[in-house]
């Protein structure tokens, strides 16, 4: 098939697993065609059947603000045309999605798109009263619609009101290059043999919560040697940085920054921090989950579809560091059990999570969609 793939194509979970998902249909024999306003971080386009388009939005004295939507769908047009495109594929419902139905009209309805909702589209700006109304009417003409998670799923039902039939396609990593890798050499450049590494990545917004992760380092030093990086770039970076002065940590945590090949660094920690006030899903734990690391995550949204409390990794309370740092100290501090649960970690994502697993879903979605006559 040839798919027009349209996404956030910078920092954020949405834009990876757009970026990931075109990369792996391309190694399936697909035309993948990006249309986004930059070249997405994680794109590495060695494959021939990956093709980069940009969009760039004129200025003009009239315009106070550049008319990203219509300049983007414009461009979704043209590139339909020229590459001839079966599909096109947006993730994150604003303004990708009304984007993609202006570039579908102009063509009658014979360009049918599907929209993947993966989050704060829904859970944060779809629900903000100025983007209600023009989401819900996305989601609503969106030929196809898939979410992250049933919860996900549900919640989308329930503040837009659609009747849309969802289908839920998960998250996925590749097994593969998200690997168990001890490398005592890149990890002695963060920490001594005896210490133990939380680690933590995300866009640092506040969603996030990476304060927590300061905390729970915080709480959990006075009993285990350990050390926090956080990967990331965000707002929040600013205020994780005085509260760890403020706690006295400083020189326990370390800011990476953005990182652009994040597999080697998440298979040195031993734990993952996700203490997110709401995940969608929560790709980065199951990256970290991939390279045999266990989560200890909220216990909101997708992430219990993603981790068994106990078994693969931690589910707590948002908010609450005690019971967090509790439930890092405990693994840290059994070795048996750490093996136990760190396996576990690896299976789910294996087993249930591999991209190898999901890729085909979405390819059965698109066909079914492209079968469906336009309304
Ligand atoms: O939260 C982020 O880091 C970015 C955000 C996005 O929309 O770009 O991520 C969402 O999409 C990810 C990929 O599908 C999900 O795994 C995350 O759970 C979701 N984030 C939130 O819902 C807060």
């Amino acid at each position: 098939m040839r798919i027009g793939i349209t996404c956030y194509p910078t920092y954020g979970g949405s834009g990876i697993v757009a970026t990931e998902l075109g990369m792996e249909l391309a190694e399936r024999g697909h035309e993948i065609h990006f249309i986004t306003y930059a070249n997405p971080i994680r794109l590495s386009a060695e494959s021939p059947r990956l093709h980069y388009h940009e969009v760039e939005v004129t200025n003009y004295p009239l315009f106070q603000y550049p008319p990203y939507a219509l300049a983007l769908a414009s461009r979704m047009a043209e590139v339909a045309e020229s590459a001839k495109l079966d599909l096109l594929h947006v993730h994150y419902a604003i303004p990708h999605s009304i984007s993609a139905l202006l570039a579908s009209q102009m063509f009658e309805g014979r360009l049918p798109f599907i929209t993947t909702l993966h989050g704060t589209d829904v859970t944060l700006v779809g629900n903000d009263p100025s983007y209600f109304p023009i989401t819900k009417f996305a989601i609503e003409r969106s030929p196809g619609v898939t979410t992250i998670s049933e919860y996900l799923r549900k919640r989308t039902i329930d503040v837009f009101g659609v009747k849309n039939a969802i289908r839920v396609i998960p998250n996925f990593v590749n097994c593969d290059l998200y690997q168990v890798v001890e490398d005592a050499a890149l990890r002695a450049d963060y920490a001594s043999p005896h210490e133990k590494i939380l680690m933590h990545l995300s866009n640092l917004r506040p969603v996030k919560r990476p304060l927590d992760c300061v905390r729970i380092l915080a709480r959990l030093v006075e009993h285990v040697p350990a050390r926090l990086l956080i990967v990331g770039e965000g707002p929040e970076r600013g205020a994780a940085e005085s509260l760890a002065r403020e706690l006295g940590v400083e020189d326990r945590v370390e800011f990476l920054g953005k990182q652009l090949k994040v597999a080697p660094l998440l298979a040195l920690a031993d734990l993952f921090l996700l203490p997110s006030e709401m995940e969608g899903f929560g790709l980065a734990a199951l990256e970290a989950m991939a390279c045999g690391v266990p989560t200890v995550a909220s216990n909101v949204g997708g992430v219990p579809e993603l981790i068994t409390h106990s078994v693969d990794g931690m589910l707590c309370p948002v908010g609450d560091i005690d019971t967090m740092a509790q439930a890092c100290r405990d693994l840290l501090s059994d070795p048996e059990r750490y093996k136990t649960v760190a396996g576990a970690a690896r299976q789910t994502a294996l087993t249930r999570f591999c991209a190898s697993k999901i890729i085909p879903l979405y390819e059965d979605y698109y066909r079914e969609i492209r079968a469906t006559p336009p309304k």
